[in-house]
């Protein structure tokens, strides 16, 4: 057997706990486990992995467990992020008919509000993040509908949005401030391709980002940010209901439609994370 070092030893990197020994060359030809133990961390599945190294004739075996690191590309990336507060956070892994949100403050924020803003961050196991934030004017003054536009929030907007600063990691999304070209597609109906609001640029024949919402109310779902100018989804979530069979997507989709309908893709995704925020009014 070989044994751990100490535990003053142990580093922590990020979120991750590593132990590294060296062992000679013959030890790793016998049959050996790894079996991992520690009082904080023993709850719920937590990650491992080991990687081995030689140098010198002599082999390093590391271990780490704990955690994945978590990066928050919002916080990182996003410098107007300081001038809103969070109202929703959701991990989509909980997509469900009815919505609960991880934090909801909607009932907190006091006065008016002038901008909202959404943050989509999916990934991937073993891939980069993919994320999207983008801000727009308020187009509402109700806290309760800027969310997952459910049947119990009242949700309905079919509407174009002014002023969007789109930030995103992924290739093909149109960024920048102060962008024309947006419009919203929110609503727990069903819908059909047809560009009921003579969306620019929208097809009558494709799901896009120009459709048309139809019953029942209680309905297949669509949560979608778009820029009609670029002809793109900015993003998407759709058939919420629908729990791991939802769809989720940024940038247009490809195949039978634009904007992610049908795609069932949700379990794809290890993680899967949307935040909502609002500017509160200077
Ligand atoms: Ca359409
Ligand atoms: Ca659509």
């Amino acid at each position: 057997m070989i044994p751990f070092l100490s535990p003053a030893e142990q580093a922590a990197v990020n979120q991750w706990y590593e132990v590294a020994f060296a062992v000679p060359p013959a030890a790793l030809a016998l049959p050996f486990s790894f079996r991992y133990g520690d009082e904080a961390l023993a709850e719920a599945a937590r990650a491992w992995e080991c990687s081995t190294e030689e140098a010198d004739g002599e082999r390093t075996l590391t271990f780490r467990a704990g955690d994945v690191p978590v990066i928050d590309y919002l916080a990182l990336k996003v410098a107007e992020v300081n001038e809103y507060r969070l109202i929703y956070d959701l991990d989509l892994s909980k997509l469900a008919p009815n919505i609960k949100y991880d934090m909801d403050n909607s009932g907190s924020l006091e006065g008016p509000f002038d901008r909202i803003a959404y943050f989509l961050d999916l990934r991937k196991a073993g891939e980069p993040a993919k994320y999207v934030y983008v801000s727009m004017d308020a187009f509402t003054d109700d806290l309760r509908k800027i969310g997952i536009p459910t049947v119990a929030s009242q949700a309905r907007f079919q509407t174009n949005v002014t002023h969007m600063n789109v930030l995103s990691n992924v290739t093909g999304i149109a960024t920048g401030t102060d962008l024309p070209g947006g419009n919203i597609e929110f609503w727990p109906n069903n819908y059909g391709p047809p560009n009921a609001a003579t969306v620019p640029n929208a097809s009558p024949g494709l799901w896009d980002f120009g459709d048309q919402f139809s019953d029942p109310i209680d309905g297949y779902g669509s949560m979608q940010v778009h820029n009609h100018d670029a002809k793109q989804t900015i993003f998407a979530i759709n058939n919420w209901k629908a729990g791991a069979s939802a769809d989720l997507g940024i940038g247009n989709s490809e195949g039978e439609t634009r904007d992610w309908t049908f795609t069932k893709n949700a379990a794809t995704y290890e993680l899967k994370r949307l935040r909502v925020l609002v500017r509160p009014k200077q």
